[in-house]
């Protein structure tokens, strides 16, 4: 759970008793966005979204209203749209919050963003594991059809929306977005090669939108207060605000909702409780989830939680899933731990991929295991070069990209380890 704070958005009423409930919701003014974006002509509801600046906030960081407008507009076929509530990440847990405690602020967001591309279904696929969620996610649509704000005429409107939760069944790898809508169809959960993008073949073959809770749960207020006030928030090309999950070594790991471009040591210090034992005993942050390469501590002083200024740092924003280390971890078991990960998650379709995730398993456990040799760097670059940018979905790049930026923040820990058979850390 996060704390309050100056600017929320997302996070605006997780903190009011039996935020969940339809009751409450409709008290806090739920649905009055959606009546109102239903009030006005499709193409203008994009155009707010596309002046807010919203980008995705599942990874890629993608401008919404972008996307939303690739949806082509005279075409008999059906369009759809998808919540993507996989979330998956190792180390991101928002998504799972707002189902938790707003799910009426996730289905109004749908409502807006299925008459803004002219979608009469949408899917909210969300993570197998995430039962309680996936309940609470049903009774508010249940009530959200009793209210009159889902199925047909909805709002004393003509616009038809139907909504339906689906679960998963527990791979990562149907977080990417066309494994997403394979599953969803019924089929086994393996990406789909890129282009055709969803936009234009998506789901049964018709054009989708695929958008992420948090995304999706940013646009009732951009919608209410409008584009430019969104865009007002953040910094130049990441505007608006951003959940970021804070876990490892900090004093008050949780959720915490700041505007994009708030430095990373305010996030930890400020928000997050600081580091155990002061800032001095950092080591470094992985700032977007298992996927992103790790910063150092001299980085984490200046970086700001934004997708240019993590970009420059080498790494990315990601799902925004701070993984705060210190000096006791030792990055070789740390990056062991991921690669066991990916090559476990690894759906196999790709030679580079399949292969290459279970080579970086094995030369990373064997040097943590004092068994390695030096030769064994230049091998990890080597199976990292060959998967990057040569398999169909980024679960390849994921695998090589930490252990690319583990080599080079911290090659001195992976030489003590090969030399001495054991880590520097004791
Ligand atoms: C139409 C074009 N649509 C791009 C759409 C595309 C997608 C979105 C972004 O990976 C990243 C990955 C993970 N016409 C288009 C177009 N699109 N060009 O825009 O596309 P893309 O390919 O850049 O990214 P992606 O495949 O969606 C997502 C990283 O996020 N990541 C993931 C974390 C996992 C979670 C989670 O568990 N919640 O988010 C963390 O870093 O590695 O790089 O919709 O169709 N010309
Ligand atoms: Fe499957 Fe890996 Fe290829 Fe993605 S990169 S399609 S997970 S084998």
């Amino acid at each position: 759970m996060s704390q309050a704070n100056d600017v929320q958005v997302t996070f605006k009423n997780i903190h009011l008793p039996d935020s969940h409930t339809y009751k409450v919701a409709e008290g806090r003014g739920a649905y009055t966005a959606a009546a109102k974006a239903l009030g006005m002509p499709p193409g203008d509801v994009i155009e707010q979204v596309k002046t807010s600046g919203l980008r995705g906030r599942g990874g890629a960081g993608f401008p919404a209203g972008l996307k939303w407008s690739f949806i082509p507009k005279d075409d008999p076929r059906p369009k759809y749209l998808v919540c993507n509530a996989d979330e998956g990440e190792p180390g991101t847990c928002k998504d799972r919050d707002i189902m938790r405690y707003d799910p009426h602020m996730l289905i109004e967001g749908m409502i807006i963003a299925g008459y803004a591309v002219g979608a009469q279904r949408g899917y909210i696929y969300i993570r197998g594991e995430f039962y309680r969620e996936a309940e609470v996610l049903q009774a508010a649509v249940d009530e959200a059809y009793a209210n009159g704000k889902l199925g047909e005429k909805i709002m004393g409107t003509e616009v038809t929306f139907n909504l339906y939760v689906h679960r998963g069944a527990g791979a990562y790898v149907c977080g990417e977005e066309s494994a997403l809508l394979e599953s969803l169809e019924g089929k086994k959960g393996q990406p789909r090669l890129k282009p055709p993008f969803p936009a234009n073949v998506g789901l049964y073959g018709c054009p989708t939108v695929i958008n992420n809770v948090e995304t999706l749960a940013s646009v009732p207020a951009i919608i209410e207060n409008g584009g430019q006030w969104y865009a007002d928030l953040g910094v130049e090309k990441s505007s608006g605000t951003k959940i970021f999950c804070v876990s490892g070594h900090v004093n008050k790991p949780g959720n915490y909702e700041v505007e994009l471009g708030t430095p990373l040591k305010t996030l930890i210090e400020e928000y997050a409780g600081g580091v155990r034992g002061g800032w001095d005993n950092l080591k470094g942050v992985i700032p977007g989830g298992s996927s992103t390469p790790v910063l150092t501590r001299e980085q984490c002083e200046t970086v700001t939680m934004d997708y240019d200024a993590i970009a420059k740092a080498g790494s990315m924003l990601g799902a925004g899933s701070v993984i705060v280390m210190d000096q006791s971890v030792c990055i070789v078991k740390a990056i062991a731990r991921l690669s066991n990960f990916y090559r476990h998650e690894s759906c196999g379709q790709c030679t580079p991929c399949r292969e290459g995730t279970g080579w970086l398993a094995q030369v990373v456990n064997r040097i943590e295991d004092g068994q390695g040799q030096m030769k064994d760097l230049e091998l990890l670059e080597s199976v990292c070069a060959n998967i990057s940018g040569k398999t169909i979905c980024a679960l390849g790049d994921a695998a090589a990209m930490p252990i690319q930026g583990a080599i080079k923040a911290f090659r001195d820990e992976w030489v003590h380890h090969i030399e001495h058979g054991r880590c520097m850390v004791g």
